[in-house]
């Protein structure tokens, strides 16, 4: 699948996913296969390389899938929409709360991620149009929200992620999260946090350390080159939809 196709796959995801709250709007449906990567897992280097692309694409997201799938079988639960059952984790029986928070917060993070970056010099190398014009308005200058978010990443203690989300009123904020979680999880994240993610960096160790070791602000700043902003402008569209 070309990156064409997968954006088109995608955006067709948008469109037929079920919304059931505000903070769903423009969130694509996650099913339990893990979907292809848009790219050959050596094709965001030298930024990121192939062989923390394999064992984070291969070993990591998948493992969180498996253990996913054990325990919803477990808690006798059924779901067509990881992204949507993890909005609400107080729906789930309480022995299975931690494992699909952990796992069901995995499995939706890595699935964005992989489709929030592309090859360097493939699309724009910055934000573009309406998705530009915002982070400036909102944020200062595209720079200042790079290093808001790069802060956000940088700062956050052991696993994690920093995000970009579109905020219930509509307006554009950075936040981070400890371990699996994201800006979906009511009852999880502080509600100031929530909102839908339109770009999200993971800084947990396996994302970087191969290659980065403990240079976690070198990881960063080289990131930047890999972000498919085609995509994280057509999630902006989605979420303001
Ligand atoms: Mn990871």
């Amino acid at each position: 699948m070309n990156r064409r196709t997968f954006i088109s796959t995608t955006g067709a995801a948008v469109a037929g996913s079920l919304m059931t709250s505000q903070m769903q709007a423009g969130v694509a449906a996650i099913t339990l296969e893990q979907a292809p990567l848009a790219y050959p897992p050596e094709a965001l280097e030298p930024h990121i390389d192939a062989m923390t692309m394999n064992i984070h694409y291969g070993k990591h997201h998948a493992s969180y899938i498996a253990n996913l799938s054990k325990a919803l079988e477990a808690a006798k639960i059924e779901t067509s929409n990881v992204a949507e059952l993890i909005t609400d984790l107080s729906k789930v029986p309480a022995d299975a709360m931690v494992a699909i928070r952990n796992n069901g917060g995995g499995h939706v993070n890595h699935t964005w991620f992989w489709q929030w970056m592309a090859p360097a010099g493939s699309g724009p190398t910055g934000p573009e149009g309406k998705l530009g014009a915002d982070i400036q308005s909102t944020f200062g200058s595209v720079d200042d929200f790079k290093k808001l978010f790069a802060e956000a990443g940088g700062k956050r203690f052991g696993s994690g992620w920093a995000w970009l989300i579109v905020k219930p009123d509509g307006k554009l904020a950075v936040t981070s999260t400890p371990n699996q979680d994201n800006p979906l999880m009511k009852g999880v994240v502080a509600d100031s946090d929530l909102g839908t993610p339109i770009l999200g960096l993971d800084v947990w160790e396996h994302a970087y350390y191969l290659k980065y070791q403990n240079k976690r602000p070198d990881y960063i700043g080289a990131w930047w080159n890999v972000v498919n902003w085609d995509a994280v402008a057509k999630g902006y569209t989605a979420a303001k939809a």
